[in-house]
């Protein structure tokens, strides 16, 4: 039931992270009743957050880099990624623990690729490939061993561990599948998540996902900034209401934990399919914006690479 065109589509999905970013970031780190305790039901943090402006984070960021990436290289350049990513860093914007050493050695033309082997145990598992892998779903859409590769590829810079990996994967084949779609088939949907999934852990979460009913509470997936515990945790924010922003991000705000980035996620995918329309004009317009950042920087990203 969506009849967005293609470059709404593109816009609602870089536009929609950065805006789920930003709507969650206040609240990262706290836990389901902390959140309803001290804010209220998630719900009322969407329709009306505080402050005067929303603002983005590493999530945002690092998207922003692998969109100007594919913009000017039309695929993975690792070299013009990592310069990317140094060159857009900014570390008061909260990045993980292991990231922020890794793109500090990229920046300083240092080993990172050894760091990122090493820096834990068998590489990061962290969600950081996943939460700015969304604009590889949307110019592989069509490509889809194309896409699946490419967003290995983006992934490896910062995360070699086979769950961080595949969790980026995992997100860009959804952001493809919702790009293309025109009524929301859920089964069909989880069953093509499926039917790409290797690893266990991933292969568990969506087959419990696929059976989830729609009251169902989506806590048990996991929320953490573990891509294992909340890549398939935001696809199902989605799949619960593919055409209602403000329902899906508020779901995932509400899970607490690693807010931001589930809601980053969510809001990414009801994007690729319900297109920029379905965002609030009111979040849209909150969205901080000024040279070569922010609102309008993310548009015409997305304008470039639609075309
Ligand atoms: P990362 O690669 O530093 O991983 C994030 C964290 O995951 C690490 O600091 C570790 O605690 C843990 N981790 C990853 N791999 C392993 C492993 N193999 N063994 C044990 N622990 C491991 O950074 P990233 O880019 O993947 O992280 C993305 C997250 O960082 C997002 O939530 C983003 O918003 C940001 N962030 C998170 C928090 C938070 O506390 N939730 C705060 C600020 C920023
Ligand atoms: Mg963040
Ligand atoms: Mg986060
Ligand atoms: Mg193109």
């Amino acid at each position: 039931e969506s009849s967005a065109s293609l470059s709404d589509r593109f816009a609602g999905c870089l536009l929609g992270l950065a805006v789920g970013d930003a709507v969650g970031a206040p609240y990262e780190g706290l836990t389901h009743a902390d959140i309803f305790f001290q804010f209220g039901t998630p719900d009322k943090l969407v329709t009306n957050p505080s402050g005067d402006a929303l603002f983005y984070t590493d999530d945002t960021e690092m998207m922003i880099g692998v969109a100007e990436t594919l913009a000017e290289c039309g695929h993975i350049d690792e070299a013009r990624l990592c310069r990317a990513f140094a060159e857009n860093y900014h570390p008061e914007r909260g990045y993980g623990q292991g990231a922020r050493r890794v793109i500090e050695t990229m920046a300083r033309g240092a080993d990172y690729r050894t760091l990122a082997a090493n820096i834990f145990p068998g590489g990061s598992f962290g969600n950081g490939a996943a939460m700015r892998v969304a604009p590889i779903g949307l110019l592989f859409a069509d490509e889809l061993d194309e896409g699946w590769e490419q967003a290995r590829l983006s992934a490896l810079p910062t995360h070699t561990h086979p769950l961080g990996i595949e969790g980026a994967q995992v997100l860009a084949h959804a952001t493809a599948l919702a790009l293309h779609a025109t009524t929301f088939d859920r089964k069909q949907f989880y069953r093509e998540l499926l039917s790409r999934a290797t690893t266990e852990e991933f292969r568990w979460h969506l087959s419990i996902a696929a059976k989830l009913k729609s009251g169902d509470s989506l806590s048990g997936l996991g929320s953490t900034l573990h891509a294992h515990r909340s890549v398939v945790t935001a696809i199902a924010c989605f799949a619960a209401t593919p055409s209602d922003f403000e329902m899906a991000i508020a779901r995932a705000i509400g899970l607490g934990d690693d807010t931001d980035t589930v809601a980053a996620m969510a809001g990414s995918l009801v994007g690729a399919f319900a297109g920029v329309g379905a965002i609030p004009p009111a979040l849209l317009e909150k969205l901080e914006d000024g040279p070569a950042k922010g609102r309008t920087h993310i548009t015409q990203l997305a304008a470039e690479l639609v075309t």
